[in-house]
């Protein structure tokens, strides 16, 4: 039972070291999501994971979060196919490496308001990061693998959860 103890344990403490690796990013820290501050400079000392969260925090209504490519970015120009996340509280799980870029569409919030940014996430490994894929791949397959990731953390605390009740009985 000893033995079944400890790798209980280590299973344990294995999920816990997963959920406090993922870091969560509120975006412009106490400014929030907001007009005329350097979003990119403050993406610039940051490593950013998959696995990671970005939180978007404003007055709903105010402004709003797209994620687009690298085109668009550079022209503050969102297709309009790409549905806006408006809530206030938004919260993107970063799902895949290689670079990101993020704008609001509200107005000229972009062009004059400075709100965009971009990032490059990194694998979740501790591995030396691989180049940037030039590659600009919209967004539809990203729901999918965001939810995976999530339905990952799920399975991974039901098993923490359930070790413990073990542990408990053992
Ligand atoms: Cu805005």
């Amino acid at each position: 039972m000893a033995s079944l103890r400890a790798f209980l344990t280590v299973a344990i403490v294995a999920v816990s070291v997963h959920a406090i690796l993922a870091t969560e990013y509120v975006v412009g820290d106490a400014k929030g999501w907001s007009l005329n501050f350097n979003y990119q400079a403050w993406a610039e000392g940051k490593e950013f994971h998959v696995g990671d969260k970005l939180v978007f925090k404003y007055a709903q209504g105010a402004h709003n979060v797209l994620r687009v490519d690298g085109t668009a970015f550079q022209q503050c120009a969102a297709p309009a196919t790409i549905q806006p996340l408006t809530t206030g509280n938004d919260v993107i799980t970063l799902a895949t490496p290689g670079p990101k870029w993020y704008l609001c569409g509200v107005g000229k919030h972009c062009e004059s308001g400075n709100m965009k940014f971009s990032i490059t996430v990194l694998p979740q490994v501790e591995s030396p990061a691989s180049p940037p894929s030039d590659s600009l791949v919209p967004s539809p397959n990203l729901p999918s693998a965001a939810s995976s990731i999530v339905l990952s953390e799920y399975y991974a605390l039901m098993i923490g959860v359930f070790g413990i009740v073990l542990l408990i009985m053992v």
